[in-house]
């Protein structure tokens, strides 16, 4: 059986909870394909320590593919992220108190790396099964997109095979109830979108060329 790496994190900003955890730790332990098993990791909200844990667990399980999940409240769609950029830049504080601003994830390291997942064929599957879902070209400058980077020079650096990836996913319905006036999006899913972009991203080796682009 070969592993597959699913995170989610802790809640941070004031939240009780955070979907990312919500939705995969609904799906550690299922089997896909008959052939791979998914093995899911709570991270922390933390600069640093998020890429620590993560280096851990593909330690512990040499995972064939990491799909990094992470909230983006406001959201309306499942963002399935193109682009990670060498910045800390963080609005408000870490779990931890940090709060890095205008700093290299990794010093001297390359500006950006792009997602290895094919994110234009996950985004039309997606959709296909009415699950709203979009290209995006900004993870942020927070946690996520840190976690992205680190993700992603683990796997230029050969520190970890496979492929890799992150997607953001909207409040949960009772994150919003109180009068936020937010968009959300039920567990259900959240889960089987997260289920699904990860079959997609084992099974489609070469990306499709279908417009997924942006004007800002
Ligand atoms: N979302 C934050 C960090 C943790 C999370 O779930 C972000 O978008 O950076």
């Amino acid at each position: 059986m070969k592993n597959i790496l699913l995170t989610g994190f802790e809640p941070f900003g004031g939240e009780t909870m955070n979907p990312s955890w919500e939705a995969v730790k609904c799906l550690d332990g299922e089997i896909l394909f008959g052939d791979y098993q998914i093995q899911s990791v709570q991270l922390p909200t933390v600069f640093g320590d998020a890429i620590h844990q993560l280096a851990q667990a593909q330690a512990r399980i040499s995972p064939v593919l990491t799909l990094c999940i992470g909230q983006a409240g406001g959201s309306s769609e499942l963002r399935v992220e193109r682009i990670a950029i060498n910045l800390d830049d963080a609005r408000i504080p870490d779990n931890a108190g940090n709060q890095p601003i205008d700093q290299p994830i990794v010093p001297d390291g390359p500006t950006a790396y792009w997602s290895t997942l094919p994110i234009k064929s996950i985004v039309e599957v997606l959709k296909e099964n009415g699950i709203p879902a979009s290209v995006s070209h900004s993870a942020g400058t927070y946690v996520c997109n840190h976690l992205f980077y680190g993700l992603m020079h683990r796997i230029a650096e050969s520190k970890v095979e496979g492929k890799g990836g992150f997607i953001h996913i909207p409040f949960l319905p009772e994150q919003v109830a109180s009068n936020r006036n937010q968009p959300s999006m039920s567990l259900e899913t959240i889960v089987r979108g997260i289920r699904i972009a990860t079959e997609v991203s084992l099974r489609q080796h070469e990306d499709i060329r279908v417009v997924g682009g942006a004007l800002d």
